[in-house]
């Protein structure tokens, strides 16, 4: 990542034909951690969603409804937005295809391509995917199905623009091998890497055959290839072309695209290689997680209720299933949601280990000091090596987050979590509590104790924000004034500061 102050981070913008599920929840909420984490670092941070609502699907959709497509789309988009709220997500804008700004900024990129004479009028034949909206060639089909989605395709003619994509392949291959950390994971870098160097075909980018999308300019029988209108809005809600507010200038290019592994292709060839044609510069990273299956199976309509994200929440708390999301899964592999995983971590790691820490802490600090932070006093070598894990973690939690290796950030700050833990099981603060010469040192092992959980607390705060925002207050903080300090981060507790006693943070779940 680079080293400006500002960080840009966007979601795929989801389609409107289907309601928010498990797997939309997912990217959404990683980019949320992200852009969480990103301001707890001091950035500035623009963190974009939003939904993708042009197209041929929608339009049918909507027909088979009796609605126009904007009424589908503007009832879909609040069941987007309403899930967001309800999982925390803190975006700073929402973009909707179907928004003004956003056809404007399209139609300019449209028209910058073909200034340059890489957009041309031709004729199409192909295998068309409706579902998938994507064009198959004959020798691509599996069976005379889609190979995507193994649906059936319907053979195509229209007259088409055209995208001189071929034109791109040189320059594409190598800002890829110029740039390793451009497509992560690794993996799916190869992918594409192979893909590229197979060749690339003109890319059709119009339709004649439905009406639901943005106008060619000067063409108005034609409408934009939903996938050239979708990927332009990571430059649209910046306010591309005008850039009244100067959005365009601080932020593009983006930091990441975080998409699912699905959509790959369209972001890492189709996408840069517009931007190249338009002249504008390059996202820094494009990374595709991997693909969340139901108790052992692909997600189907059915089984998308059993996880419907709503029904989570009420049931388990939106901080658990954040936790859950990024804990249990390497992001960018595939991996699996059932209930008992979910259970199995809410008991062992929040109600247990992060929980009990909180709740010994401060009921201690409250027996034996009235809840008043005391003075520490000078360190033994016990002392020395808790503070030493917690400083000798961020720098690594720091690479861990920048990388999108939330899982791995989890399990480091659980670590801090058990060496608090064992820090309490081995100082035994009870026996300390016996003998009246030993208050100072009792007051030293206390005052650790809560150094301890208030820098914890900053460090799950993007994953689970409601406890983050809880263990504050517990500790009489200002949310709004933490910010981690690097290396001068340890010791930062005043002492006389009042702590009150808590109710358990996650109460067990009973599973007999
Ligand atoms: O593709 N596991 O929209 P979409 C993990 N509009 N992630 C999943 C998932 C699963 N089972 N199912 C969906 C589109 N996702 C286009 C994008 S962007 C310019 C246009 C997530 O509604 C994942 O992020 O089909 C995937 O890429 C996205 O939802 C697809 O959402």
């Amino acid at each position: 990542m680079t080293s400006r102050k500002s960080f840009y981070i966007t979601t795929p913008i989801y389609y409107v034909n289907d309601v928010p599920h498990i797997g939309h929840a997912y990217t959404t909420l990683a980019c949320d951690v992200m852009a969480r984490y990103k301001r707890s670092r001091g950035y500035e941070v623009f963190f974009l969603t939003g939904t993708d609502e042009h197209g041929q699907k929608v339009e049918k959709a909507a027909h088979a409804k009796g609605e126009t497509p904007l009424e589908l789309a503007d009832r879909v988009v609040k069941r987007f937005q309403s899930l967001w709220d309800k999982l925390d997500i803190s975006h700073t804008d929402f973009i909707r295809t179907s928004q003004e700004r956003h056809k404007e900024a399209v139609q300019e990129i449209f028209k910058r391509i073909e200034a340059k004479g890489d957009i041309y009028l031709g004729e199409y034949e192909d295998w068309y995917c409706t579902p998938c909206e994507t064009f198959w060639t004959e020798t691509q089909l599996l069976d005379g199905n889609c190979p995507d989605c193994g649906r059936p395709t319907d053979k195509l003619k229209e007259e088409s623009y055209f995208f001189r994509m071929s034109q791109y392949q040189e320059q594409l291959l190598k800002h890829i091998e110029d740039n390793p950390d451009f497509i992560q994971p690794k993996t799916r870098r190869n992918e594409i890497l192979s893909f590229v160097r197979e060749g690339l075909r003109d890319l059709s980018i119009s339709r004649t055959t439905f009406s639901w999308g943005i106008p060619v300019p000067n063409n108005e029988k034609h409408v934009i290839y939903v996938w050239f209108d979708a990927l332009t809005n990571y430059i649209s809600a910046l306010g591309f072309p005008k850039d009244d507010d100067g959005n365009f200038q601080q932020f593009w290019p983006c930091d990441v695209h975080v998409i699912g592994k699905d959509i790959l292709r369209f972001h890492t060839v189709y996408w840069p290689t517009f931007l190249m044609a338009a002249g504008i510069p390059l996202p820094d990273k494009v990374f595709a997680h991997g693909w969340w299956t139901v108790e052992g199976q692909k997600m189907s309509k059915s089984l998308a209720n059993v996880v419907e994200p709503n029904m989570l929440i009420d049931k388990y708390g939106v901080d658990a299933i954040r936790y859950f999301l990024l804990r249990e899964v390497p992001f960018g592999l595939d991996g699996d949601f059932s209930h008992a995983a979910l259970i199995h971590r809410i008991n062992s790691d929040l109600a247990n280990d992060l929980g009990n820490l909180v709740s010994r802490s401060t009921a201690m600090l409250n027996k034996y000091f009235d809840g008043v932070l005391p003075v520490p006093d000078q360190p033994t070598a016990h002392d020395t090596a808790l503070k030493d894990a917690f400083l000798g973690r961020l720098d690594s939690i720091d690479q861990q987050m920048n990388d999108l290796a939330f899982n791995k950030a989890l399990q480091s700050i659980w670590e801090l979590v058990s060496a608090a833990n064992k820090y309490i099981d081995e100082m035994a603060p009870w026996s300390l509590a016996k003998e009246e010469s030993q208050t100072n040192r009792l007051g030293t092992v206390l005052y650790n104790l809560i150094e301890s959980v208030r820098l914890i607390s900053l460090l799950i705060e993007p994953f689970m924000p409601q406890t983050g925002a809880k263990i504050d207050t517990i500790l009489g903080l200002d949310p709004h004034d933490l910010q981690l300090e690097g290396q001068d981060s340890w010791g930062r507790m005043q002492p006389g500061t009042l702590i009150s006693k808590t109710e358990p943070l996650f109460p067990r779940i009973d599973t007999t």
